[in-house]
């Protein structure tokens, strides 16, 4: 069977494709045009210019706040990060304004679509960011990884017991070209990760012999929001011309009759 059946391509979210993409029968889910281009376009502008005037840089991607990953060891970063949860939204509801922010949009979209809703992920009684903006200029990609929080902070401190987790993506500008997002279906387990801990801190930089050859690959549109099944291995290839920028986001599953818990 060929890796393209592990994509699938939907109008919108319901209940049965994001349970597919949980259970792995599909480790992607594109939803092509989930917000319009042209409100793409409207939001890119300000954003670069934003994250131009007062973004850190130098990792990854550049991005208007810390993702938690950015946060977790360092209690006045955290503090920062905690404290930016509503303002994020309230920036991006104005930033978009007269037209819905993307990130309202995709909440939405989660809460109808799941049995029991969606909310923001809380840590230590507080909420969490959702929907950073992350800016991928030329020349950076990101190395196979997994994204779970369970096991970059350990199960203790996360309020509810995750069985899994997404990355969502809306992509607001796509590179002229590379950018692509990759992703194998192999789920290297918490049992097969402990010995490899020290090699790949916080899962990131997995050598590519440890995953199988076929990939998938995906060449992001505008607007288009795509979701990745982040306990499988995944990656951004390398931009070699252009720029994207995307609203980006962790899902976490904490079963049907729960709501699903959203973070950055
Ligand atoms: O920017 C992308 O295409 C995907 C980034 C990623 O690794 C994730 O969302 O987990
Ligand atoms: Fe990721």
């Amino acid at each position: 069977m060929s890796i393209d059946s592990k994509l699938a391509t939907v109008g919108a979210l319901d209940a049965e494709v994001l349970t597919a993409l949980f259970a792995g029968t599909y480790i992607a889910v594109r939803v092509p045009n989930f917000y319009d281009a042209q409100y793409c376009k409207n939001l890119v502008e300000p954003l670069y210019e934003k994250i131009d005037n007062d973004a850190a840089t130098g990792g990854i991607y550049e991005s208007d706040i810390d993702s938690f990953w950015n946060v977790m060891n360092d209690e006045a970063r955290r503090e920062r990060y905690l404290d930016a949860a509503l303002p994020v939204q309230h920036r991006m509801r104005a930033m978009s304004a007269p037209h819905p922010s993307p990130v309202d949009q995709l909440r939405l979209a989660l809460d109808e679509a799941w049995p029991g809703g969606a909310t923001l992920m809380t840590m230590a009684g507080r909420k969490m960011p959702f929907g950073i903006t992350r800016l991928w200029r030329t020349g950076k990609e990101a190395l196979p990884h997994q994204d779970l929080l369970w096991r970059e902070v350990g199960p203790d401190q996360v309020p509810v017991e995750l069985v899994g987790q997404l990355g969502v993506n809306i992509y607001l500008d796509t590179a002229d070209e590379g950018g692509e997002l990759e992703t194998w279906d192999r789920y290297i387990t918490d049992e097969e990760y402990e010995p490899l801990r020290e090699t790949y801190p916080g899962s990131y930089g997995y050598a590519r012999d440890l995953l199988p050859e076929e990939s998938l690959l995906i060449s992001p549109e505008v607007g288009d929001l795509i979701m990745v099944n982040t306990t499988r291995a995944h990656a951004v290839r390398k931009i070699t011309g252009g720029r994207r920028m995307t609203v980006s986001g962790f899902v976490g599953n904490a079963g049907t009759d729960q709501p699903l818990r959203c973070w950055s």
